[in-house]
């Protein structure tokens, strides 16, 4: 690493102070216009500053688009294998970092250090996988019609493109985005959740160290309703790609709706996992374990409802519950933690005011409940794993999306009835089955009304090389990463090459009308 690709440190900052840091713009880290900074907190202790960063403004925006809009005609006509070169490069930076940057993660949104290793992963896996698309981009070739006619369909960048992205993979959704957008040829304006700029900013430092030119990639940072809206509202920039709330993403949609731009949405969820009575039940458990608590529940595509069959109800509910009791919550650098606080106060009050629903509404509170107050753990925002049993599929902790460590057991009697209530929300992104009846697997699999299907596995877990993304209210059709990735990042053009030499007709000429 040398030290002009680092974010420099701010003159002001002392040793062992927290650091200020920057917007990268047109291949500089500059401070916001105004020189107002907000700071990112580790949610495992408020009290430690993870650094403070810009707090930008609309003009901000405007300067990250000029440069994006700049460098745009020098980064398409750089041939897609150059580009992905680059890409690669990345892929072998964050392989060098991928410990800094994981325990950096761990210190700024608090997953616990084994899942922020595996974020990092994921976004070295996407960076491998992209840097093959710049020798493929595949466009079309078709028959055509005529004689002496050539018909094609190539793909192109879309131009500047305008990434936002959420806190609770703060670098491999953004790798879902910026690596597949690079590759295609379009130049980015990069805005990540105010909640884990720190690691966002390291993703960038690693393109730049991998010899991104200047104005390729633009970082800002700042609150959403400022930075996010000025980059949607841009007319300079053709597409916006968001992963967030489903009320974010309402908001930023329908602007883009208004200003005919494309947008690609991926939000909210309400995952399940069914489990069956000829299932392997301590499969399940270990499964439900880690797809309920994993990233403290704080996934699209955490299992926040348990769909379980009457016959195996009392058996499967007993073992989760004892096996939810187990898991350690704390720091998510110590060894032993295998829960870490959940990122900030006001989402700790959010996830608690769910768990009050489901009491008021009769659910059976099985474990859990509280936020975690004794000693070290009140200068975090930790709330206790939490189970509810007799959960109705209408209750609002079973449609609402809680994003925390809580989990709605519901009985249903019957496969089918599993698959009914498993369809029954509003969001659409990961769905599992517990069985080992190959019929019952196949059926899961045809009937589930989800983006991403499990057999036997927990919701969660997508792979890159597979399309990630959900049906329904979860987003508004688009797909990342696998082979659509760079779907949402290229506009098609159909090309005619006419070697005839003469006028031909198409749907006339090779279609004559028959004398009579
Ligand atoms: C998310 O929850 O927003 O499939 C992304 C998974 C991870 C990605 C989750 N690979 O759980």
């Amino acid at each position: 690493m040398t030290s002009s690709t680092k974010s420099p440190e701010s003159a002001s900052a002392k040793a062992g102070s927290p650091r200020t840091y920057h917007n990268y713009i047109n291949g500089k880290w500059v401070k916001a216009e105004t020189g107002e900074t907000f700071a990112s907190y580790n949610p495992a202790n408020l009290e430690e500053i993870i650094g403070y960063f810009a707090s930008s403004t609309p003009n901000d925006v405007k300067a990250a688009v000029d440069a994006a809009q700049n460098a745009l005609k020098m980064w398409r006509s750089t041939p897609a294998p150059a580009r992905a070169d680059i890409i690669l490069k990345a892929a072998y930076l964050l392989e060098s970092r991928k410990e800094e940057i994981a325990t950096t993660m761990v210190r700024e949104m608090g997953k616990v250090l084994k899942e922020a290793r595996g974020d990092v992963q994921e976004a070295i896996d996407m960076a491998k996988y992209m840097a093959g698309e710049g020798r493929r981009l595949m466009g079309q070739t078709v028959p055509s019609e005529m004689p002496n006619k050539f018909a094609m369909a190539v793909r192109q960048p879309i131009g500047v493109v305008g990434l936002i992205t959420p806190w609770n993979f703060p670098v491999a959704i953004p790798s879902w985005k910026i690596f597949p957008a690079l590759v295609a040829g379009n130049t980015v304006v990069f805005k990540p959740a105010t909640d884990t700029p720190l690691c966002a900013l390291m993703l960038v430092e690693v393109l730049i160290e991998a010899g991104l030119p200047a104005g390729v990639i633009n970082f800002v940072t700042g609150m959403g309703a400022k930075v996010g809206m000025s980059i949607v509202d841009d007319p300079r920039v053709k597409a916006i790609s968001l992963t967030g709330s489903t009320e974010v993403g309402r908001r930023v949609a329908g602007r883009c709706g208004e200003l005919m731009k494309k947008v690609s949405c991926e939000l909210g969820g309400k995952n399940a996992i069914c489990v069956m009575p000829d299932a392997d039940i301590e499969l399940a458990v270990e499964g439900a374990v880690w797809g309920a608590f994993g990233t403290a529940g704080q996934r699209c595509t955490a299992a926040s409802r348990l769909i379980v069959h009457s016959d195996v109800y009392k058996k499967f509910t007993d073992a989760f519950v004892a096996r939810t009791k187990e898991l350690k919550l704390g720091f998510g650098l110590d060894q032993d933690v295998t829960v870490g606080p959940v990122v900030n106060k006001s989402q700790l009050e959010s996830i608690n005011e769910y768990v009050q629903i489901g009491k008021k509404e009769g659910a059976k509170l099985l474990c859990g409940g509280n936020i975690v107050t004794e000693g070290d753990f009140k200068k975090g925002c930790f709330h206790e794993p939490t189970v509810f049993g007799d959960v109705k599929p209408t209750m609002r902790i079973a449609q609402e999306e809680i994003f925390g460590p809580v989990t709605a057991i519901i009985k249903v009697d019957s496969f089918e009835e599993a698959i009914e209530v498993a369809n029954g929300t509003e969001f659409g992104l990961s769905l599992s089955m517990y069985t080992r009846d190959v019929h019952q697997a196949f059926k899961a699999i045809e009937e589930l009304e989800s983006g991403i299907v499990y057999i036997n596995a927990p919701t969660i877990g997508a792979e890159i090389q597979l399309p990630f993304g959900g049906v329904k209210q979860t987003g508004n059709g688009h797909r990342e990463a696998g082979t659509t990735a760079v779907e949402q990042f290229t506009e098609w053009k159909a090309v005619y090459i006419d070697y005839s030499g003469q006028l031909q007709k198409a749907q006339i000429d090779n279609h004559p009308t028959k004398k009579k």
